[in-house]
C-alpha cells in the first residue's frame, strides 16, 4: 500500500523553498528567482523496510509572498508538517519566523511537525562562526523543533533535512 504524506515549503519570499524542493526532488540548483506563483506540487517516493512500506511524500510549495497569505491559509489542510525556512543572509525572513509559527498555529493540524532550515549557507562561505548563525540559532532556541543549516546551491544538509521531517510526519 501507498501512503500520502502532504507536507509544506513554509517562509518568507525568495529564502529558497522552490530551490530546497528541486535539489532534494530533482537534483537540480538554479541561480535565476522565478518567484512562485500560489504552490507548486513535488512528489518524490519514499520506500521502506525492504519496499514493503511505500511512501509518496507530496511537498506543496508555496508562495512565501504576502498578497498570497489568505490563499494560502486553505492549503494547510492535510498537511501533516513543513519546512519552515529563512535565508542566512537576510535577518528579516528569520525575524519573520515567530509569524510563519502562528499562521501554522491556526491554520494547521494541532500536531504539525515543522523542522527550521536556515538557507544559503554558501553565501557565509560555510563559516559555523558568523554571527547570522547564532542569530538563526539564537530565534529558533524557543521551539522545540529539529534546525538545519544548508545550501540549496551545494546541496549541503538538505537530504537530511527533508528525511527528517519525513521521519516526524510518518510517525503522526
Ligand atoms: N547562493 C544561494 N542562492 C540560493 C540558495 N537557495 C536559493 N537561492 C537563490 O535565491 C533566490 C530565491 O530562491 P527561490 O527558491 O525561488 O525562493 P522561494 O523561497 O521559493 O521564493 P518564493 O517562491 O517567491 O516564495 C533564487 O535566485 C535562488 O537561486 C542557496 O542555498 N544559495
Ligand atoms: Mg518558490
Amino acid at each position: 500500500m501507498r501512503i500520502t504524506l502532504k507536507v509544506l515549503m513554509l517562509g518568507d519570499f525568495a529564502v529558497g523553498k522552490t530551490s530546497l524542493v528541486q535539489r532534494y526532488v530533482e537534483h537540480h540548483f538554479s541561480s535565476s528567482y522565478l518567484r512562485t506563483i500560489g504552490v507548486d506540487i513535488y512528489t518524490k517516493e519514499v520506500i521502506r523496510n525492504e519496499g514493503k512500506d511505500q511512501y509518496l511524500f507530496q511537498i506543496w510549495d508555496l508562495s512565501g509572498d504576502e498578497e498570497f497569505r489568505f490563499f494560502r491559509h486553505d492549503l494547510y489542510r492535510g498537511a501533516l508538517g513543513g519546512i519552515l525556512a529563512a535565508d542566512l543572509t537576510r535577518k528579516e525572513t528569520m525575524r519573520s519566523l515567530p509569524k510563519w509559527i502562528d499562521e501554522c498555529e491556526k491554520h494547521a493540524i494541532s500536531n504539525f511537525r515543522i523542522v527550521f532550515a536556515g538557507n544559503k549557507l554558501d553565501l557565509l562561505n560555510n563559516d559555523m562562526t558568523h554571527p547570522n548563525i547564532k542569530f538563526f540559532m539564537d530565534i529558533t532556541e524557543s521551539w522545540d523543533y529539529d534546525k538545519f543549516l544548508v545550501s540549496a546551491k551545494t546541496g549541503f544538509g538538505v537530504d537530511k533535512l527533508f528525511l527528517t521531517l519525513f521521519e516526524h510526519v510518518i510517525n503522526i
